[in-house]
């Protein structure tokens, strides 16, 4: 396990090099972005990007652990699929080629000929990335990789990637949108069960270099199987008779947004974009609860960031079913699952996370938010 930590947290910055070289080559960037079509369309957004750099990246993280771990080959999934239609109208399956000159010139059929663009994404895609440190001595856990799977977000929060909003984060605050909240997520399950064991985050525009050195990441990891969990953030402090804060989605329900000011009053909910950042954001300590009323996210949204809130003794439910269920919110039957699709929907709805959901790290305040949406929805 901890040879494919390693690997994903290695694949991962080698995907925030690709998403930020796309946006740094502005005629790249604006070559990338195609709109979403029929099914696969997220029926959230009236426009939804696909842009290459998702496709791009998905594909090299797909050859990476392939080709590290063939017996993980077939279970290796993702948010977008390898068909590209170019600006010609012609279909090109885009996959990571043996060299970088292969890649570039399969790349190259993509982009209308243009080999500047098609050079500069082989070369990202080809670089070895700096070294990751990940302090994962000792952590020995039982499974091989041919019990697990792979989800793959390439890059969350699309819409604030192509925006490209430049913030100054400050440590222990929550900054609602700009390109901090595009992460590569990369979340790992066990096929028997589908629950989420190990997850790796990338946040390839954590800070501005202020020397002019550009954009610079930030990664974090969790493991969390059997009893062993490990986590590269530790356990926020909870401030003392602080109460709960919590952070939605600015589309969220009214009926939600009345509950939650209830439960927390104003000036503890809050509002970002990007379902994978608001997990990082509970994560983190930023917020205690992130809720979400709608189907609108996916496996490959929550697997990643549900295993390190896992690792810190937290979790992710289904909020239908929590709601349902007589036992509380407690008990493991309610936390999301990755093996499963919903079978009676189609497209990118089968791997919807269907009945909405509450990312949490600490029991009693899941119990809490239970208690005040209840009878609500
Ligand atoms: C999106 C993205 C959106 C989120 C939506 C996800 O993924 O994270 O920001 O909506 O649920 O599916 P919101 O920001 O309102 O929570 P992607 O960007 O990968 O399509
Ligand atoms: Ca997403
Ligand atoms: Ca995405």
């Amino acid at each position: 396990m901890a040879d494919l930590l390693r690997l994903l947290l290695r694949v991962a910055e080698k995907a925030a090099n690709v998403a930020r070289v796309c946006r740094q080559e502005a005629p790249l960037f604006q070559l990338l972005v195609q709109e979403k079509t029929g099914e696969d369309k997220n029926k959230k957004f009236v426009q939804d990007f696909k842009t290459l750099a998702d496709v791009v990246i998905q594909e090299m993280i797909r050859h990476d652990v392939r080709a590290q771990f063939p017996e993980m080959a077939g279970f290796i999934h993702g948010e977008e699929s390898n068909k590209f239609e170019n600006g010609l109208g012609e279909s090109v399956t885009v996959t990571v080629c043996g060299t970088q000159e292969e890649t570039a010139k399969l790349l190259a059929s993509v982009l209308d000929g243009d080999n500047t663009a098609a050079s500069l994404l082989a070369r990202a895609i080809h670089q070895d990335p700096v070294t990751i440190e990940a302090d994962t001595d000792g952590l020995t856990v039982p499974l091989s990789p041919s019990e697990l799977g792979i989800w793959i977000d390439p890059i969350d929060a699309t819409s604030q990637y192509i925006e490209g909003r430049e913030e100054v984060l400050e440590e222990g605050h929550l900054f609602p949108s700009g390109l901090h909240c595009a992460l590569v997520l990369i979340g790992v399950y066990l096929r028997s069960t589908g629950e989420p064991v190990m997850g790796v985050i990338n946040q390839p525009f954590n800070y501005k270099d202020p020397a002019g050195g550009g954009w610079k990441g930030k990664h974090f990891w969790g493991v969390s199987f059997g009893g062993v969990n490990a986590c590269s953030e530790s356990r926020p402090k909870d401030g003392p008779g602080s109460g709960l804060s919590a952070v939605l989605s600015s589309s969220e329900k009214p009926v939600v947004k009345e509950a939650l000011t209830s439960l927390c009053g104003p000036d503890k909910l809050m509002y970002a974009s990007g379902a994978g950042y608001k997990i990082l954001c509970v994560i983190q300590g930023l917020a205690d609860v992130y809720i979400l009323s709608e189907g609108s996210t996916f496996k490959w949204d929550s697997c990643a960031p549900h295993a390190l809130l896992r690792a810190l003794g937290g979790g992710v439910v289904d909020l239908a079913k929590c709601l349902q269920s007589n036992s509380g919110a407690q008990g493991h039957q309610t936390e999301l699952t990755y093996h499963q699709p919903n079978a009676e929907c189609k497209g990118a709805d089968r791997w919807a996370n269907n009945g909405g959901l509450v990312a949490y790290r600490d029991c009693s305040q899941l119990c809490s938010v239970m208690g005040a949406l209840r009878g609500k929805l």
